[in-house]
């Protein structure tokens, strides 16, 4: 069955695929499943009929029949099962070291990232602002250090290509032209995954919503 994925009626990064549906889409891609977007507009955004997919009112969700989904990560997780062989390995073990993966860029590496985001679009402005900066940015720089020792030379965290590494570059591209320059092997890493054609045809499709918007404005 196609399912249906929420995203940003207009995104506010302008097409730069930054909403978390471009990490849904990619997976979607990277499937080879066929899939529709419904456009939220912002007021929608915390209706009862939206809260109603997504408790917190936010993209993007996912609905398959009579299935609902939302947190990018369970979406991402439940299309890798359903499509074996292409975006888990079928051994268990390395399966289940791949899903650890999922769970680091979430839990481990988005966290200081978003604190990054709100410091510097919320919080700049605050006395203590840049004081917070600078410990934000050190415990950023102990994640990426570590990211980057671990991943060395290899093209990928653990094995092939797999979700794992899907959820984990999606997190790193928010650092684009950030810290992350600091770690060359992670700027290759994200480049890697942005030349796969999944990630191309994501991003277009995700890049056209906002270009279409613009033009309708
Ligand atoms: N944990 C949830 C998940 O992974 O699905 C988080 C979902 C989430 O944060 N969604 C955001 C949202 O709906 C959009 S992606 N926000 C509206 C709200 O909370 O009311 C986050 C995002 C937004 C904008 C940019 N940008 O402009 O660069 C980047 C990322």
């Amino acid at each position: 069955m196609k399912p249906t994925i929420t995203a940003f009626a207009v995104s506010p990064d302008k097409g730069q695929g930054l909403a978390r549906d471009m990490r849904v889409r990619w997976a979607l891609e990277e499937a080879g499943q066929d899939y529709d977007v419904r456009l939220v507009p912002w007021e929608d955004f915390k209706t009862p009929a939206h809260k109603a997919l997504q408790p917190f009112g936010q993209i993007p969700t996912y609905e398959e029949g009579d299935l609902v989904l939302f947190e990018s990560g369970a979406i991402v997780l439940h299309i890798a099962e359903m499509h074996p062989g292409t975006l888990l390995p079928d051994d268990p073990d390395a399966r289940a070291r791949a899903i650890t993966w999922m769970f680091a860029a979430v839990g481990t590496i988005e966290q200081p990232v978003v604190d990054h985001e709100v410091n510097e679009y919320f919080e700049s402005d605050k006395p203590w602002g840049a004081e917070r900066r600078k410990d934000i940015d050190e415990r950023l720089r102990t994640r990426l250090g570590d990211l980057w020792a671990r991943l060395g030379e290899a093209d990928w965290l653990d094995g092939d290509f797999s979700a794992g590494d899907l959820m984990m570059v999606e997190v790193l591209l928010r650092l684009e032209g950030q810290l992350i320059d600091e770690f060359p092997n992670l700027v290759a890493y994200c480049d890697r995954a942005r030349a796969r054609p999944a990630f191309q045809r994501a991003f277009a499709a995700q890049r056209k919503v906002f270009e279409d918007a613009s033009k309708s404005a």
